[in-house]
């Protein structure tokens, strides 16, 4: 990497930057640090009036991460990952913000960034390969590089219910949750929704609640967490092992440092089945998909997993209406995002717990209540659970475009990327773990920097090279679509209406949104593209950029 010291950082209110990176989540602190370090001059924009992203915003009772902290974190730096210790396996909201407040402290990232700055609109203009960025209260910055770190969740859905403001209680967004703690203690709540957010805050809020009413459309399958508290021996072995640990995490196909197995449901015994699928439930959490490779691409195996589900779910829901409503039946296992849980299915053995179908009669509000059919249930405070406008909704919330060309228009009918990190005709444009990378089925934190990590070895790569502008080319786009579709076509996943395909979202086109070949095979892909000289991409150098300074080429 060449060293750019001496290129001096730059002034909080300079505002033409080498590169401008939008969001200060995971993605956006460590492109920021990365490329500061590179010696570029760098603007991190963030809506929020601090840093953590996710975790800024989630701050609903029992918000955590469902991949073990120790694995759900930075890897760039040794010393970061030795002196963090994290107080339990899947550590809770608070203290994942508390870690990212310390990498921002750590490195001295805060200064690099405009807080409660919204970006409105960004426009490449070729004739001085530059990006110009419009903010939400006036004003503008203009860039080389313009890189979106803006989170595949972090646009909640749009709720639409059209009675609700006649509802005169609080109404609270699991992923716009006040600053200050909400005391639910005794009162009479509605959760809606039971994804990853709902299943979450129901079993928080369980224990103190007056009455709660679990308002499901769709049940889900879930997994138990069996979270603990860190235990001091394991983390200081498996920190002895560090490096080992995140290179494995590196070589699988889901970023977690798991062992990978080959056995087929399909091809073991019943009594191999039986005691892999109890095993995998005991060890708890995503790795339960994993159990088996054929979990997702055969319907009959997936089915058996499935039936095993549903019966832990039967074992554990003593009503057995109850239990029968919260089947899930109606998708694939794992083809809509799984959930994992503390206690969930035991929740509904609670008197002043009743999950309530709105499936057939959607949902109505009162003054006080929650109609559902005919039936009218008094509520204090309704939560809405109800998801994100997953992958794209933050990056078409910006109005981009690139020489008059707009990018809403460009993804009309979904999005298309290369790679998941660039898109053709808009040059300079960035996408951290952008639709058709592995994103959202991976382990974020790992996508996140490899991604970053490419961005920034390009970066290096056109200023040493005299080069003004990198864009993806059509062809090699459509290639890459046409074989992250191929992957997805050969698994079940598309068969369920998630928000992987966009269907969460009235009107949003229907798109397998992300990269199913694995962590490891999507790096080494990427890691060629940049040894092979960027085949399926087009640099324009400097000199034949009118409007650009000459001095600019450091080369
Ligand atoms: P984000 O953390 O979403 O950050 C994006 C930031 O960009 C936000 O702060 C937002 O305010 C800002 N922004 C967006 N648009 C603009 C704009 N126009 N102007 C200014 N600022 C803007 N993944 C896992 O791998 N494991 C987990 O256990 C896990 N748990 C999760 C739990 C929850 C509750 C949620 C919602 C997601 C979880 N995820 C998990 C997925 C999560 O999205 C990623 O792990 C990761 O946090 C994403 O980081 P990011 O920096 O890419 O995006
Ligand atoms: O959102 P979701 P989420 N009427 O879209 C229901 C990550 N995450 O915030 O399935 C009635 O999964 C909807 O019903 P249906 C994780 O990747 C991780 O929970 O559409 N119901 C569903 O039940 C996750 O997948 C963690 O029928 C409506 C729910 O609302 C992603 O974020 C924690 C409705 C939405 O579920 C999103 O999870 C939290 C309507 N109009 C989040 N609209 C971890 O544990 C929606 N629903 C790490």
């Amino acid at each position: 990497m060449m060293d750019y010291a001496g290129i001096p950082a730059p002034d909080a209110d300079d505002l033409e930057m080498d590169a401008i990176v939008i969001g200060a989540g995971f993605a956006g602190l460590y492109a920021v640090h990365r490329l500061h370090s590179m010696g570029l001059s760098v603007l991190g924009i963030e809506k929020a009036i601090g840093v953590g992203g996710v975790w800024y915003w989630n701050r609903y009772p029992g918000a955590r991460c469902d991949i073990p902290s120790l694995e759900y974190s930075y890897s760039f730096s040794e010393e970061l990952q030795q002196e963090w210790s994290w107080k339990e396996r899947y550590a809770a909201q608070p203290e994942i913000l508390d870690y990212l407040n310390h990498v921002a402290d750590r490195f001295d990232l805060r200064r690099h960034f405009r807080f409660s700055t919204t970006v409105k609109a960004a426009s490449w203009d070729s004739a001085d390969a530059r990006w110009t960025v419009d903010l939400e209260a006036g004003g503008q910055c203009r860039c080389k590089y313009l890189i979106l770190a803006v989170g595949g969740l972090s646009t909640p859905k749009a709720v639409d219910f059209p009675t609700l403001d006649t509802f005169e209680g609080p109404v609270y967004h699991t992923s716009h949750w006040p600053q200050q703690e909400v005391d639910f203690a005794g009162r009479r709540v509605a959760v809606l929704g039971t994804g990853s957010s709902g299943l979450q805050t129901i079993t928080t809020i369980a224990k103190s609640v007056g009455q709660l009413y679990v308002l499901q459309r769709t049940p889900p399958f879930s997994v138990p967490a069996w979270n603990r508290p860190t235990d001091p021996d394991e983390e200081k072995a498996y920190k002895s092992r560090y490096r080992e640990m995140r290179d494995k995490a590196r070589s699988t196909s889901s970023g977690f440092a798991v062992d990978e197995t080959s056995l087929l449901a399909l091809s073991s015994s019943e009594d191999q089945r039986r005691e892999r699928f109890e095993k995998s439930w005991q060890v708890g959490g995503l790795p339960f998909g994993g159990a088996f490779a054929d979990l997702l691409v055969s319907q009959e195996a997936n089915d058996l997993a499935a039936d095993f589900l549903r019966a832990k779910i039967a074992s554990i829901v003593e009503d057995p209406d109850t239990a029968r409503r919260l089947l899930p039946t109606s998708y694939p296992f794992g083809a809509k995002r799984m959930c994992v849980d503390t206690g969930y299915f035991e929740v509904f053995n609670q008197d002043n717990v009743e999950l309530v179908d709105i499936a057939r009669d959607g949902v109505e509000f009162t003054r006080d209540a929650i109609r559902v059919g005919d039936r009218d249930l008094p509520v204090d405070a309704v939560i809405m659970a109800t998801g994100f406008d997953a992958i794209t909704g933050s990056i078409l919330k910006i109005r981009i475009s690139a020489d008059g060309e707009s990018l809403s228009d460009a993804w009309a009918q979904g999005p298309q990327t290369l790679l998941g990190v660039m898109t053709a005709g808009f040059p300079n444009l960035f996408l951290v773990t952008g639709p058709a990378s592995p994103s959202v089925l991976s382990n974020m934190v790992v996508s996140i920097e490899q991604h970053v990590d490419w961005i920034a070895e390009t970066l290096d790569h056109m200023e040493r090279g005299g080069i003004a502008a990198i864009a993806a080319q059509p062809q090699a786009q459509r290639e890459w679509m046409a074989h992250v579709a191929e992957i997805a076509d050969a698994t079940l996943f598309p068969r369920a209406d998630s928000w992987y395909v966009g269907a969460n979202i009235p009107g949003k086109p229907r798109q397998f949104m992300v990269y199913l070949g694995g962590v490891k095979a999507y790096a080494d892909k990427c890691a060629e593209i940049i040894r092979e000289g960027y085949p399926g991409f087009d640099f324009t150098p400097i000199a034949t950029v009118s409007d650009v300074d000459r001095s600019e080429q450091r080369a």
